[in-house]
């Protein structure tokens, strides 16, 4: 059962991880990873589990590469440049990778091709830290304005119920916005989500200005001391100019209403749309300032490698990635939980190598 748990009983490995999201979701800036003490093991399920496409598209690769003892040579890097292709790394991110590879195992004279996978996990980790922070704070005692900005389908409404739940059970006081005023029955969605969680929803009529209802909850959550407001937005396509225009304006209206806000723009991407995913943040980015990144559906696909791309090419934070349909499917990105995820254990090379 998803919902109407008590407090006291949400200690299960899932339960913690979602505490660690409403964390990061109030967390200071910069601060975007759970503490390591919290590292989901690999042993234990949880994100391994969820990511055993993306894992198995990767490792089933790795593992004949790096295992048995194999020389490092170029015909090495060139089957191993083809696999994170595969994987959906993407040709920038591939090709920085390899190259650092081939740069690290001549420095460090690293002969042994098992050697090479530390090395490896260590640039597959630098390459997602390697990311800017632009979220805003609030000042004290304003909520915490998050937008959910991306395109149709990809999984806003649902990441806005997982971060409202999250908070909340992080002891946190959250409205939520229906300022997705253009899909038929989308106001519904978040009022039957809002119902399910206990959560105040903000909303006007179907057809109504998007810009306003963000307006209107703005007002209402600072009235009523929210610690923080969600607004959920309609799904645009970014080669749909009038839509795309209202976006600005809803960022514009905040700003009018509160300059400071929106502390966060998240745009979520499902991962099932590997490298598509890149020009809706360019396209997005043209309406309103992205902060941040989810990352959807990464239970569901083997392109979970696209997040090195996203992470390269834009320096953007990857926030959360949802890992299932469920409330409590949303994970605060961990970098390093999320690369031991994918790459295999040097156990697991001596197995297959034997
Ligand atoms: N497997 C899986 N399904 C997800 C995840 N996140 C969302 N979904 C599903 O994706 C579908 C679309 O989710 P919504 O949250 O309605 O997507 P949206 O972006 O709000 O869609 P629009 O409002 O139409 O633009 C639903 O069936 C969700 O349950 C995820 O992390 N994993
Ligand atoms: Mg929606």
């Amino acid at each position: 059962m998803l919902f109407g748990r008590k407090k006291k009983d949400r200690k299960q490995p899932d339960d913690t991880a979602a505490q660690d999201a409403a964390g990061a979701a109030s967390a200071p800036a910069g601060q975007q990873q759970p503490d390591a003490g919290d590292k989901p093991k690999k042993s234990s399920g949880g994100l391994f589990a969820r990511l055993a496409k993306t894992r198995e598209a990767l490792t089933s690769g790795v593992v004949g590469l790096f295992g048995g003892g194999r020389k490092v040579d170029d015909a090495l890097f060139d089957a191993l440049e083809d696999e994170l292709l595969m994987a959906d790394v993407g040709v920038d991110a591939t090709t920085h990778l390899v190259d650092a590879l081939r740069t690290g195992a001549r420095k460090e004279k690293i002969e042994d091709a098992a050697g090479l996978l530390e090395l490896l996990r260590k640039e597959m980790i630098a390459i997602l830290n390697d990311t800017t922070n632009r979220m805003t704070e609030p000042s004290p005692g304003q909520p915490r304005v998050t937008l959910m900005v991306g395109v149709n389908g990809v999984g806003k409404t649902t990441t806005t119920a997982k971060l409202a739940a999250a908070a909340k059970s992080n002891g946190q006081q959250v409205m939520l916005a229906a300022a997705d005023t253009f899909r038929a029955a989308a106001i519904e969605q978040l009022q039957e989500w809002g119902q399910r969680l206990d959560i105040p929803v903000v909303a006007q009529s179907h057809g109504s200005d998007a810009a306003a209802v963000a307006f209107d909850a703005l007002s209402a959550a600072k009235a009523r001391s929210m610690d923080a407001l969600i607004i959920d937005t309609a799904g645009r396509q970014h080669t749909h100019d009038d839509l795309m225009e209202q976006l600005g304006k809803i960022d514009r209206v905040l700003k009018r209403n509160d300059p400071d806000t929106p502390h966060e723009t998240l745009i979520t991407l499902d991962a099932g749309n590997g490298q598509n995913v890149l020009v809706q943040i360019e396209q997005f980015s043209t309406q309103a300032p992205i902060t941040g990144v989810v990352v959807s559906k990464l239970d569901g696909t083997a392109k979970g490698g696209v997040v090195f791309a996203i992470a390269r090419k834009f320096g953007l934070p990857i926030r959360y990635i949802g890992v299932g349909e469920g409330v409590d499917d949303l994970r605060p990105f961990d970098v390093e939980a999320f690369v031991d995820a994918l790459l295999p254990g040097a156990d697991e090379l001596g197995d297959d190598s034997a």
